[in-house]
Formats: structure tokens, C-alpha cells, sequence
């Protein structure tokens, strides 16, 4: 069983990782790691904080000669503004600085002082703050590495932020091809999605977002969005029908959900079928003896049952504002009571790009925590062993020709 644990606040030393489970054997790469950290960093919108940081993964067990040991593998990402914040997170009695009391409407500090019983917001705030996510983006590079070994390949990029929607990806990108999954193209589109300010795909509604975000930016105000994340070459057969803790639907809808800022999952066409009848929801299913089986289109997001069939899974994830704002809300006070305005020190104006890269790492945790499911996962061999001979048996499960004429 893949499991993983995250420590560490915004303005503390640093954030930890523990990845529990991963098999042994396979390569580590620490610089594949940063390079998702650094994707993280990026999107137009993000807040000061980002020019502060150069997010690296220190790898500090669980590694021996580049290769995972099957322990579990630890991790650190050092926060540099920790050197200005050293008396404020000091973990040892004294003066830890004036006290955050004006609430935050949308975030943490309410439910969560009240709940620990903190007269301090900052006590909430710093383990609230998304800075969380590049910990989760660590451990999605690292289940990205066990993917890699099996040829699937997870893509995140940014369909809506605020009322601005970039066109639908062409249909090749959501039907999964034999040989072709993901379709030749896919490397142009995506270095076009890497290039994007805003992790964009439609280059003209990519510029929309850029000036939506700062006009919201000029007003003090914030903006959310949605992203879309898509995985090729999953194998049929990850998660299942059995039992509900066991749907591999149920199991991205709540590492998705886990996100901070995120209100909603939607699989494949979502809330979409629901406006139209059946017979334009289901995905057919064809046998062609090339090809093996074809779907023509992938309403159901690569997902039936619980369990992946073979086509590309398909999700989307909906960002709220963030409730950082430069002109906050009208708020409360904790120990008053007193109306004031909510607090502020700085914000990001939009997290969608960066939202994008997060929910990209969630998926390829799920995904391989899956693989390791189906596929035992005490050793990259074991696993490709268990891999090749369930994707043998289910080539050789083919109907015979049909006798025609
Ligand atoms: C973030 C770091 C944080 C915030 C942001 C995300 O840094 P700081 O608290 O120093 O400004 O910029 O956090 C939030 C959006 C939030 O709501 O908490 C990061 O590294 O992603």
C-alpha cells in the first residue's frame, strides 16, 4: 500500500514528505522532481512568495544509488523566508510577535482556532496555507517516476479561470488510440501548455486570463478557475466495482477534493450528462481486430464502474478565489468580537496555473497507488512482471473474428 504524510508550515524550516510503500528499484531523479516543483512556482498571479522560494527536493532516505530501496523515502523542501520568520515560528518559548486575530472569510483561521482552541490565527494559518502544496506536488513527481516505468503520463492545464474558457482540447485528446495514446501531436500542444503564463492551451483565451487576472489584480480582488487534468496509457483495470473504498473514481474525487481552494471534481462530461439523455452520454463500445476495443467518444473520463477502461482519464478541478485579499472582506475579530477587515499580508491573485500542477501530482499519486494495488509492489520487476502478464491475458481475451457475408 502506497501512503504519504506531509509536515511542515508556510514560514516554518521547512516541509517534510514521507512516501510510504514505493516499490524498490526504481530510478530516482531528483532533478525530475524539482522541475515539477518549479512548475508549481510559475502562473501568472502568484503572489510575491514565489520570487522568495526556488523550491528544491532534498531527498534525505529512502534512496541509495539513484534507486528507491522499497523503505519509505523522505523528503525536504526548505522555505527561504524561514531566516525572516525564525522568532515569529520559534518552537521554543518567547516572543513570538503580534498575534493574527482579524478573520479571514473563506480560509481556515475561524473553523480551525476554534477547533484547537488557538487565540493565535497564525497557529492555523501557517499549516492552512496552500505553501503545503509543493509537498504534494514532491510526492506526485515521485509517483510520476513509477508511472514513467509503465509508460503512463499525466498532463494538467487550465480550461476556465474566472469567466474566461479556453476552447475544448480536440476530440483525439480524449479517446485513447492503440499506438497512439497520447495522439503524435500531443508534444506541440503540451509544449504550448508549459509555455502559456497561465498553463493555457487556447493561446488567445490564455491572453483573456492574463488581463482578467490583472484587472483582478488592480481591484484587490481574486480569481479562481478550472483545470483539467488528463492521463494516457492507463491499463483497464485500476480500482474497482467491488466496494466503495475501492473506486478509483471515489479515490481521485478525494485526493482532488484535498486541494486547498478546490470546491469541486467533475469526471469527464460531469455535471454535462446530466442535461442530456442516456443515449448521449454512454460511450459505445466497438471490437476492431487492428485495434482491439474502440471507444469513439470518452464521456465517462476513461472511468466505468469505479474502475479505468482503458481510455484516457479525464477530470476536472474547480478553484475557488482565493480568500487572501488585497481589499478584504468585512470580518470579525477573534477576541473581540469587533468588526474589521479580514487580514491580509499578501496573496495571490489567481492559483489556477499553479492549481493545475497540483492536481496533476494528485492524480499520479492515485494512479500509482493503484498500480501498486493491482500489480503488488515490493519491486519495480515484481510489478512488471504482474503488469505485462495481466495486459498479456487481457490482449489474448479478444472475441474471435466474426464470420461475415
Ligand atoms: C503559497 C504560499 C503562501 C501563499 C499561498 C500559496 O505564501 P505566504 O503565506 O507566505 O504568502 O502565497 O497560500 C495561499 C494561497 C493560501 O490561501 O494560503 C504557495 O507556495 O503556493
Amino acid at each position: 500500500m502506497l501512503r504519504f504524510l506531509t509536515a511542515g508550515e508556510s514560514h516554518g524550516p521547512q516541509l517534510t514528505v514521507i512516501v510510504d510503500g514505493f516499490p524498490a528499484g526504481v530510478p530516482v531523479d531528483g532533478a525530475a522532481i524539482d522541475a515539477h516543483l518549479g512548475r508549481r512556482q510559475l502562473g501568472h498571479g502568484r503572489s510575491e512568495r514565489q520570487k522568495m522560494e526556488r523550491d528544491h527536493g532534498e531527498i534525505v532516505g529512502g534512496v541509495r544509488g539513484g534507486l528507491s530501496l522499497g523503505g519509505p523515502i523522505s523528503l525536504t523542501i526548505a522555505n527561504r523566508v524561514w531566516k525572516d520568520w525564525q522568532d515569529r515560528m520559534s518552537v521554543t518559548p518567547g516572543d513570538l510577535g503580534e498575534e493574527v486575530t482579524k478573520l479571514r472569510p473563506g480560509h481556515a483561521d475561524l473553523a480551525g482556532t476554534l477547533k484547537y482552541g488557538h487565540s493565535d490565527v497564525r497557529n492555523v494559518l501557517e499549516r492552512a496555507s496552500a505553501r503545503e502544496t509543493a509537498s504534494r506536488v514532491a510526492v506526485g513527481a515521485i509517483a510520476g517516476l513509477l508511472l514513467a516505468e509503465f509508460g503512463i503520463v499525466v498532463h494538467g492545464h487550465t480550461v476556465a479561470i474566472g469567466p474566461e474558457r479556453a476552447s475544448a482540447l480536440p476530440d483525439d485528446y480524449q479517446t485513447g488510440r492503440p499506438g497512439a495514446n497520447p495522439p503524435a501531436s500531443w508534444q506541440a500542444l503540451w509544449e504550448r501548455v508549459e509555455g502559456s503564463p497561465v498553463r493555457c492551451a487556447d493561446a488567445e483565451a490564455g491572453e483573456r486570463m492574463v488581463q482578467i487576472i490583472d484587472e483582478g489584480k488592480r481591484a484587490g480582488n481574486t480569481w479562481g478557475g478550472v483545470a483539467q487534468v488528463i492521463a494516457y496509457n492507463v491499463p483497464v483495470g485500476l480500482g474497482s466495482h467491488t466496494q466503495w473504498d475501492r473506486r478509483l473514481d471515489a479515490a481521485l474525487a478525494g485526493a482532488l477534493m484535498s486541494i486547498p481552494s478546490v470546491k469541486g471534481v467533475e469526471v469527464g462530461a460531469g455535471f454535462g450528462t446530466t442535461t442530456v439523455p442516456g443515449s448521449d452520454v454512454h460511450d459505445i463500445i466497438r471490437y476492431e481486430h487492428d485495434l482491439g476495443w474502440v471507444r469513439p467518444s470518452n464521456r465517462a473520463g476513461g472511468l466505468e464502474g469505479g474502475i479505468s477502461n482503458g481510455e484516457p482519464i479525464i477530470v476536472q478541478v474547480a478553484y475557488k478565489p482565493i480568500s487572501t485579499m488585497r481589499h478584504p472582506l468585512p470580518s470579525a475579530d477573534l477576541k473581540t468580537g469587533e468588526p474589521v477587515d479580514a487580514h491580509y499580508e499578501r496573496s495571490d491573485t489567481c492559483v489556477v496555473p499553479a492549481g493545475a500542477v497540483v492536481a496533476e501530482a494528485m492524480v499520479r499519486w492515485v494512479l500509482a497507488s493503484a498500480l501498486v494495488e493491482k500489480c503488488g509492489g515490493d519491486s519495480l520487476a515484481e510489478m512488471r512482471r504482474n503488469f505485462d502478464g495481466f495486459v498479456a491475458e487481457q490482449r489474448g481475451r479478444v472475441p474471435a473474428p466474426v464470420e461475415r457475408g
